[in-house]
């Protein structure tokens, strides 16, 4: 997609569907809104078919409205729940066979880059645990360690929610699902650990909680991701269906599960650092100048 696509073809507009004129009018194409402005806009996704109270849903939503370019962002994604709501946003998404999404990804990005050149085209996965860290776990690895310029984001609610409650690796030791009546016999996967050997140059984990935060992790990933290398952000996205959280607790849930063992962690490489202050003026990686040392 592109700014031209959203726009109105000369005397069509007052044919178009009220949502579409909206879109066109109140949308956040080529604007910068913000996740404080949320509820003055259009939103590119505003309905989804998922659970009331999914966190996944939330964190979907942030994401989308933290895309520093939504008008050029295509997103990957593969079996799950998050698909149900991110093939709603009015944005182009990508849909492949289950665990398939950053081989797709690394395909796209690629062409995406032979096609635009210098224009940047976002490309973004999202995507359960189950798809990240088990089904797709070779073709998320190998596009890390072959430095494929796009960000994948785990959508982590620590279970396969979409099929009733299997364990996946990234479920916590002796958690009991429905179908891991006897508890989880193994440690959680330590994806970012692995994110780090791979060379993702910027990683980090995040709650849904904290707006704000979602918003400047994502588009750190996004913008680093252009130039630099590989982006992973692990959200806690629970699932209140089968962890069985009462919806108006799913908030306060994901707050003490930040305080105990998801807390907010954010790694830059150095290239990515100076890219960022260099590229998009990040005061807080601009180097600062060394005190020349004098002698006595
Ligand atoms: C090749 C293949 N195997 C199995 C499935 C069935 N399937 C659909 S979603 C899913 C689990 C999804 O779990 P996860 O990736 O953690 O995402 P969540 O639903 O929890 O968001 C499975 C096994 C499928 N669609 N395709
Ligand atoms: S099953 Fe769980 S992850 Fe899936 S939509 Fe429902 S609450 Fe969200």
């Amino acid at each position: 997609m592109s700014l031209d696509y959203v726009k109105f073809s000369p005397g069509f507009e007052s044919f178009m569907p009220k949502e579409y004129r909206d879109m066109v009018e109140h949308g956040p194409f080529g604007k910068k809104t913000t996740v404080s402005q949320m509820g003055s806009f259009k939103e590119i996704l505003e309905e989804h078919p998922m659970c009331a109270g999914c966190a996944m849903t939330l964190f979907i939503r942030l994401a989308i409205v933290a895309f520093p370019n939504p008008e050029d962002t295509i997103t990957v994604g593969t079996a799950g729940c998050g698909r149900l709501a991110i093939s709603q946003a009015a944005i182009p998404f990508v849909y492949g066979n289950y665990g398939d999404q950053n081989g797709v990804a690394s395909g796209l990005s690629r062409g995406l880059r032979i096609r635009f050149g210098d224009k940047p085209k976002d490309v973004v996965v999202m995507a359960g645990d189950g798809g990240t860290a088990d089904i797709g776990f070779q073709q998320v690895l190998h596009s890390w360690f072959r430095k494929e310029r796009f960000t994948t984001i785990m959508l982590d609610n620590e279970v396969y929610g979409n099929t009733g409650g299997q364990e996946s690796g990234m479920t916590t030791r002796g958690a009991v699902l429905k179908m891991a009546p006897l508890g989880k016999k193994f440690e959680k996967m330590d994806m970012v650990a692995m994110a780090k050997i791979a060379g993702c140059a910027y990683i980090a984990t995040v709650v849904p909680n904290n707006p704000r935060r979602v918003e400047s992790c994502i588009k750190k990933a996004v913008l680093i991701a252009r130039e630099v290398g590989p982006t992973y952000i692990q959200a806690y996205t629970s699932c209140n269906i089968e962890y069985a959280i009462p919806t108006d607790q799913v908030m306060a849930d994901a707050k003490t599960v930040e305080d105990d063992r998801y807390k907010f962690a954010e790694y830059v490489s150095e290239d990515a650092k100076a890219y960022l202050a260099e590229r998009y003026g990040y005061k807080e990686f601009i180097q600062k100048p060394v005190a020349a040392v004098t002698k006595a």
